[in-house]
C-alpha cells in the first residue's frame, strides 16, 4: 500500500485528490490547520474510512511538518496547502510569501534532514498564475513567467526550488502548472462559485445583485475532478518533470456569467461599460449584476489559456469535462445547495 500526504487536504483540491487516491487504495495522512470551527465539511464523508487519517499542522511551522514527515515517511507528497487567494494576497502578502513560497521550501527541506530523497517523491501545485503579464500565448512549459500578485511572486519561489531540489539533489520532485480548474468545491469567494452561488440565491429570491469587479479577465476553466488524475500521473513516470495542466480554451468572466445565468433560464443583456456595467435580467428589467470597483486588482491577469500538449503526450492525460458542463454542474449543485439551505 502506498502512503501519501496531502498537504491542504480540506481545501477543493485535497478533497478531489483524496477521493482519488482512496480509490487507487493509497493509504493517505492530510495535514490540517487548527480553526474554532470544524472546516472539514468538504471530506466528511472520505473521513469514514480508516486509511485516511488527519495530522494537525502549518506550512509555517518547520518542526511539525519535519516531525510528520519523519513518522508518515510518505512515498508521495502532494503539496496543495497554500493562501490561494489572489486579492487576498495583495492584503497578507508577508503571510503568502511564508505559507506558499517557504512552505514549499520547509517540505523539501524535511525531505532532505531526514535522507528521504530516494523515497518521497513531491508534487508542487504551481499555477498559471506564475505567466501573469502576458508574454505569448498559449501558455507552454517554455513560456516565460511574469507574476503580477503577491501570490504569484510566492508560487514563482516555489516553483523554482522545487527545480533546484530537483537538479541539486536528484530528487523526484514535479511542478503542475495548473490552470483554474472548479467545481461544486470551490471556495466561494473565488468567481465561478461566487457566480454561481449568487445565481442560485437570486433564482430562489434570497439576494437581488451580484457585485464583481472585471468582467473582461479571461480565464482557461477546467473541472477540478479532472486535474487531480494529472497531478497523480507526473508522480508515475520515469523521470520527474514539471507540466502544463489546462484545457486549451478561455472565456471571459461575463461569458460565465451569462452561460450560469441562463441554466437558470435567466437570459442576460448587458448594458453600459466599464464601472457602469449592468446585467439585466431581460425578463423582468431587474439589475442582476453589477460592477464594484473593490473587487478589482492593483494587477491584473488579463489572460490565460494553457497548451496542455505536454500533458496529453507524456502523461496520456487530457480534460474529460468542458466549459458548458462546468457551468451546468456548479449551477445545479448551487441550485440544490441553496435549496437545502432554506429548508434547514
Ligand atoms: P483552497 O484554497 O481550496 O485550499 C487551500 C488549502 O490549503 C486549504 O486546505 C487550507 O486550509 C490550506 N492552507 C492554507 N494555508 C495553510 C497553512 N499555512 N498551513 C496549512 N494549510 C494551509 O485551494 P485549492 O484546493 O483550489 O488549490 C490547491 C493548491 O493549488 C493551492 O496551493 C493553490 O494555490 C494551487 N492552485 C490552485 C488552482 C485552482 O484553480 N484551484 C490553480 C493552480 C494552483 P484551511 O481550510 O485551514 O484554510
Ligand atoms: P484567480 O481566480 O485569481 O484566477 O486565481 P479568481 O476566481 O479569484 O479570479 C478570476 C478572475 O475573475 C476576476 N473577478 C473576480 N474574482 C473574484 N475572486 N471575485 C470577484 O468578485 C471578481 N470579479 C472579477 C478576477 O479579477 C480574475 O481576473 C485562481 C486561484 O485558485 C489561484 O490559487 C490559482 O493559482 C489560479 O486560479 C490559477
Amino acid at each position: 500500500m502506498k502512503i501519501a500526504l496531502i498537504t491542504g487536504i480540506n481545501g477543493q483540491d485535497g478533497a478531489y485528490l483524496a477521493k482519488f487516491l482512496l480509490e487507487k487504495d493509497y493509504e493517505i495522512h492530510g495535514l490540517i490547520r487548527r480553526s474554532s470551527i470544524e472546516k472539514n465539511d468538504r471530506i466528511e464523508e472520505l473521513l469514514k474510512d480508516a486509511r485516511l487519517q488527519l495530522h494537525y499542522g502549518d506550512m509555517t511551522d518547520s518542526s511539525n511538518l519535519i516531525r510528520l514527515i519523519s513518522e508518515i515517511k510518505p512515498d508521495e507528497i502532494y503539496n496543495l496547502a497554500a493562501q490561494s487567494h489572489v486579492q487576498v494576497s495583495f492584503e497578507t502578502p508577508e503571510y503568502t510569501a511564508n505559507a506558499d513560497a517557504i512552505g514549499t521550501l520547509r517540505i523539501l527541506e524535511a525531505i532532505r534532514i531526514l535522507a528521504l530523497e530516494r523515497k518521497t517523491k513531491v508534487y508542487q501545485a504551481s499555477t498559471s498564475e506564475l505567466y501573469g503579464k502576458v508574454q505569448e500565448t498559449p501558455q507552454s512549459e517554455t513560456t516565460p513567467f511574469y507574476p503580477r500578485s503577491p501570490y504569484a511572486a510566492a508560487k514563482l519561489y516555489a516553483y523554482w526550488i522545487t527545480v533546484n531540489y530537483r537538479e541539486a539533489y536528484n530528487m523526484y520532485a514535479c511542478n503542475g502548472i495548473l490552470f483554474n480548474h472548479e467545481s461544486p468545491l470551490r471556495g466561494e469567494t473565488f468567481v465561478t462559485r461566487k457566480i454561481t452561488l449568487a445565481v442560485a440565491r437570486i433564482k430562489q429570491g434570497m439576494q437581488d445583485v451580484l457585485y464583481l469587479g472585471n468582467l473582461d479577465a479571461k480565464r482557461d476553466w477546467g473541472y477540478a475532478g479532472d486535474y487531480v488524475e494529472a497531478m497523480w500521473l507526473m508522480l508515475q513516470q520515469d523521470t520527474p518533470e514539471d507540466y502544463v495542466i489546462a484545457t486549451g480554451k478561455t472565456q471571459t468572466v461575463r461569458e460565465f456569467i451569462q452561460l450560469a445565468f441562463l441554466e437558470v433560464d435567466i437570459l442576460i443583456k448587458w448594458e453600459g461599460s466599464g464601472l457602469d456595467e449592468k446585467g439585466i435580467d431581460s425578463r423582468t428589467g431587474k439589475v442582476v449584476v453589477s460592477i464594484d470597483p473593490k473587487y478589482f486588482r492593483p494587477t491584473e491577469v488579463e489572460l490565460l489559456l494553457g497548451d496542455p500538449s505536454k500533458a496529453k503526450k507524456q502523461l496520456d492525460w487530457q480534460p474529460r469535462v468542458n466549459f458548458e458542463s462546468l457551468v451546468k454542474m456548479m449551477v445545479q449543485a448551487d441550485v440544490e445547495f441553496v435549496k437545502k439551505q432554506n429548508r434547514s
